[in-house]
């Protein structure tokens, strides 16, 4: 509820009607899906974010089109934008403006908890959004998903532990394995490799979070996963397009 307020005060209170009749329902969604199976790519969703709850900050002063650019040239296939501002110094207006530059997909990355923010990220243009199973029931999970499949959005559903699987329904297209615990901040790829073995077989794969160096992802690619959500190893440098090439 408190996030909902925030979220409609920062958008100078556009109604949901208003969100609604900005939608463009016939733009062609890019398929976050279809890119990550796109084999002249690396299945890498490369990350724009600032600051983390547990670092602080990452990269203050990044130029998001220059990041994204970046990212997109050296083969990444999808992009992901926070737009949560509080914990991780993101806004609607990053997501647009990467948006402005890139031809893949674009992933919103906040913490969406009802109907309102739905609309949004659909009138931000955003092709794809974030759902965390930790913060939703299963209903919650079902008609947000729902919702978003209607007005031509993808979802990536985040789960942290097995129990959570049940919360995936037929609306879901990805599936992202969070290595790191939202409260501790323990990142555990062994684990994310054991709840893999029990997900659908037809969901698109995705481990998220805390991959520092090639060898993880490919440890992680054998083990089964088709995509790789990574931030902070290519926002802590100066130029996190060029960290990503290399
Ligand atoms: C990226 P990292 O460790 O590469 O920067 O992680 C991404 O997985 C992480 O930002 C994330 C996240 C989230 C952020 C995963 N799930 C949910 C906000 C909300």
């Amino acid at each position: 509820e408190q996030k909902r307020i925030e979220v409609q005060q920062k958008q100078q209170i556009q109604s949901i009607e208003d969100l609604k009749q900005s939608i463009h329902f016939l733009n062609p969604v890019r398929s976050a899906k279809a890119s990550v199976l796109d084999a002249t790519k690396t299945g890498i969703i490369a990350e724009f974010k600032r600051k983390s709850p547990s670092k602080g900050f990452i990269n203050e002063n990044a130029n998001v089109k220059e990041v994204v650019a970046g990212y997109e040239q050296f083969g990444a296939s999808v992009v992901s934008v926070l737009t949560d501002e509080n914990f991780f110094g993101g806004s609607l207006e990053d997501l647009q403006q990467a948006k402005e530059v890139l031809s893949i997909p674009v992933l919103r990355k906040d913490f969406i908890i009802d109907v309102y923010q739905v609309y949004e990220t659909k009138a931000i243009g955003a092709d794809l959004m974030l759902l965390i199973a930790e913060c939703l029931t299963k209903d919650e999970v079902h008609d947000l998903a729902k919702l978003a499949k209607e007005i031509g959005l993808e979802v990536l559903l985040e789960i942290h532990s097995e129990d959570q699987l049940e919360k995936v329904n037929e609306y879901i297209d990805l599936i992202g394995i969070n290595n790191r615990n939202l409260k501790t901040f323990v990142v555990d790829t062994e684990k994310s490799k054991q709840i893999l073995q029990q997900l659908p077989e037809d969901l698109i794969k995705v481990a998220e979070s805390g991959i520092t160096d090639p060898e993880v992802v490919k440890d992680l690619k054998e083990a089964g996963f088709q995509s790789f959500l990574i931030g902070e190893n290519f926002m802590k440098n100066e130029n996190p397009g060029k960290a990503f090439q290399e």
